[in-house]
């Protein structure tokens, strides 16, 4: 895969191609939409050069929807493609091409995984988009994509499904790409394992296509015990999902972020006392707030080693302000927060009321912004 991958880097920047097809996966940059979109681009190259093309030079690249420098936030799919000694280097990412500038140069294909919806910031790539890829609930509201444009959009657990029954279609010929490169086999199952929550009946997202991908790509690598290796496969995930260990506090910090007016909301799959005590977190804070005019953040921790446990600390570069916020969310009823005060140099609480999560919080921050 390494050596498609710097392959195509090289034509690319070596400008040695006349047809450029891109695939690309939604803006979340989760598992499913890097996956799908690494894998079919390499399907598509690969067939390509299995059959003769004398006239036209394609090159088949994949996009991964997020800058560079935030592609460790992505825990599981760093994890992934490590396992996978895929290296970070030969991946492309928004912030390294300008696509609008490509469009313009060259003959373009788009091909759309794991959304159909263009964000706001490629909605010129709308006349390009020749193929389509989803498993999401069909949204034709914003569909203005040229006639004819060729769509597979079916409501399965994950994209990677539909993926596998794009290849697994091309009967022989599928077969053969998944022998030759059975790291895009063993990945598409990661996902589909992961999406389905390994087809667990409460999560209720498995359908009998996903099973049906599964079934096919366990064959293709191989896998002996199917219940078991599925399982540790799950367990393998969710802990790359919530590992964060490799992050640093301003890392940490743009994970899962919301913004409200000027509160920053970020939170955290540890305890805001785990996070605190990293060096420099709190500059980082100071910074981030600074960064994004902010002047109030709420830090959200929870941790699920033993037992839930969730915390919470406000910081403020005013303090007063700061205050008023924190006493405001320990008055807070709707739902009563059960903020228990633990350390005096800064705002920082446990939190009993373990139900409540950033949900619960926004309403409070809300009434708080309107009554300032
Ligand atoms: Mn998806």
């Amino acid at each position: 895969m390494n050596e498609y991958l710097s392959e195509t880097l090289r034509k690319m920047n070596s400008h040695n191609f006349t047809t450029l097809n891109i695939v690309i996966g939604n803006e979340s940059c989760d598992l499913d939409s890097a996956i799908s979109s690494l894998v079919y681009a390499s399907f598509l190259d690969w067939s390509y050069d299995k059959s003769s093309n004398e006239n036209d030079n394609s090159i088949f690249i994949s996009m991964l929807d997020v800058d560079r420098c935030d592609f460790a936030l992505k825990t599981e799919v760093a994890f992934c493609l490590r396992e996978c000694g895929i290296l970070e280097s030969n991946l492309i990412f928004r912030d390294d091409v300008d696509l609008q500038e490509l469009v313009t140069t060259y003959q373009t294909n788009v091909i759309l995984v794991d959304h159909h919806v263009l964000s706001k910031r490629l909605q010129f790539l709308t006349p390009y988009v020749y193929d389509i890829i989803d498993h999401r609930p069909f949204d034709k509201t914003q569909w203005k994509y040229r006639d004819g444009v060729r769509s597979f959009i079916v409501t399965v657990g994950s994209c990677c499904t539909l993926v596998t029954q794009r290849i697994q279609e091309h009967g022989l010929v599928g077969d053969t790409f998944f022998k030759e490169y059975p790291v895009c086999a063993d990945i598409l199952h990661d996902v589909i394992i992961l999406d389905t929550v390994n087809f667990s009946k409460e999560v209720n997202k498995a359908t009998p296509l996903d099973e049906d991908s599964a079934v096919y790509l366990e064959r293709m690598i191989q896998l002996e015990d199917i219940q078991q290796g599925r399982q540790s496969k799950l367990d393998r995930l969710l802990r790359a999902r919530s590992d964060v260990t490799s992050l640093t506090p301003s890392q940490l910090l743009r994970k899962d972020l919301k913004i409200l007016e000027d509160i920053f909301v970020p939170s955290f799959p540890i305890l805001v006392k785990e996070f605190l005590q990293k060096p420099q977190a709190f500059e980082a804070v100071h910074e981030a707030l600074t960064l994004r005019s902010c002047n109030l953040a709420v830090l959200l921790g929870m941790d699920l080693n033993e037992g839930l446990k969730r915390d919470v600390a406000v910081i403020s570069s005013c303090p007063e302000r700061g205050d008023k916020l924190a006493k405001f969310l320990q008055e807070w009823s709707s739902p009563p927060l059960q903020l228990e005060p633990e350390s005096d140099h800064c705002l920082y609480f446990k939190q009993l009321n373990l139900a409540a999560s950033r949900k619960q919080y926004m309403p409070a921050l809300n009434e708080f912004l309107i009554k300032k």
